[in-house]
């Protein structure tokens, strides 16, 4: 039963504060509260918890292209659609720490490292953990986004040095079906307390833009929310229609949506880094500089995303020098 409480706008008092305790009708009454109104909240909590003119910023790298076995419709490293992009194997460690050295001297402070797994085998695990310890002693914070864990494959990451783990709940539970049949929503959930229980920090967020419905915008914002503890790191990523998937001709969403994701993101977790993710190469400067007000303080920085382009480094960083935004140190 809905309550009082549930459907007046929260006060600021009451948003500024960390709790995973949010009710349902309380996120959608946030969400879909006059734009101005919504967009000055999240903005002063924002500059309440953060240095609202700092970024952090992580650069991405496709360990392992291609071939996966799940059948997530947006992806283009699915092994069940024809797409663009290369399927090869788990790369050697001396080429990851090359691009790691290349991204610290570009300014990155984060390395993330992605591989088109359902599950990492036990047989990887061992290269993976010299990656990460090689990438560490390079002065670089690690994430690394492998698909589903077990708990020993998350205490061996945690125990190489592993800081995050990125395992993304994508969209609400009830869309969650419509875009991948090889797993379930609570598969993800599952993964995300294994990660927590072996004491790495948690990368988690999702996509707009896959056709979903304001609704489950809210009910995905609604699953981060309640986590308890929050997502340090909470990725927003605008769906790239990849060629060859089955949402190459999605409708997507407008930028309305995104701003308003962020937004609500950040009042709801005033603390977690709110990462304006994938999508921003077809994204209007003025569109980013809309969400880095609305609360965004993390992006992915590099040519490149894990198969498809991201802006310039160049092009990021005059655009960062053009808003005062500084790069975290
Ligand atoms: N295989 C692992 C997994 O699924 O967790 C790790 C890599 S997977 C590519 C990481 C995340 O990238 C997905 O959860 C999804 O949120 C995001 N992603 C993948 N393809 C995307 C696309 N075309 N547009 C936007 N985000 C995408
Ligand atoms: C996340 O939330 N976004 C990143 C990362 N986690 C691994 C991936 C974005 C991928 C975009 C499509 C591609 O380049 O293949
Ligand atoms: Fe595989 Fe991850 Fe792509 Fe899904 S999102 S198909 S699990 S690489």
């Amino acid at each position: 039963m809905s309550t009082d409480k549930d459907t007046k706008i929260p006060t600021a008092e009451q948003t500024g504060k960390i709790t995973s305790k949010w009710t349902r009708k309380q996120v959608s009454t946030i969400y879909h509260q006059a734009f101005n109104d919504l967009v000055y909240c999240a903005h002063s909590i924002f500059r309440e918890n953060f240095n609202h003119n700092e970024v952090q910023l992580s650069t991405l790298i496709n360990i392992k292209s291609g071939g996966c076995p799940e059948d997530c419709a947006y992806c283009p490293q699915s092994a069940h659609y024809e797409s663009h992009a290369e399927v090869t194997p788990l790369m050697e460690v001396d080429k990851v720490v090359e691009a790691a050295k290349v991204a610290k001297q570009n300014g990155a402070k984060r390395f993330c490292m992605g591989a088109a797994w359902r599950s990492p085998k036990d047989k990887d695990i061992k290269k993976i953990q010299s990656i990460i310890k090689s990438v560490k002693s390079e002065g670089l914070e690690t994430c690394a986004t492998l698909g589903m864990l077990s708990e020993q494959q998350a205490i061996a990451l945690a125990e190489a040095g592993l800081d995050y783990y990125n395992h993304n709940i994508d969209t609400s539970p009830e869309y969650y079906e419509k875009i991948i049949s090889t797993r379930n929503f609570n598969d993800r959930l599952n993964t995300l307390e294994i990660v927590r229980g072996a004491g790495m920090k948690v990368c988690c967020g999702g996509i707009v833009g896959m056709g979903e419905a304001s609704d489950d915008r809210v009910d995905f914002l609604y699953e981060l929310a309640t986590m308890d503890p929050h997502p340090e790191s909470v990725p927003i990523n605008m769906l790239v229609r990849s060629e060859g998937t089955p949402l190459e001709n999605s409708v997507g969403t407008d930028w309305l949506q995104l701003v308003r994701t962020i937004a609500t993101g950040r009042i709801l977790m005033p603390m977690s880094y709110i990462r304006l993710s994938a999508g921003r190469a077809e994204m209007s400067e003025e569109l980013q500089a809309f969400c880095f007000f609305a609360g965004a303080n993390s992006i992915f920085y590099g040519d490149k995303l894990l198969t498809t382009e991201n802006p310039e480094t160049q092009k990021d960083l005059r655009l960062l020098s053009r808003l005062g935004i500084s790069p975290q140190h």
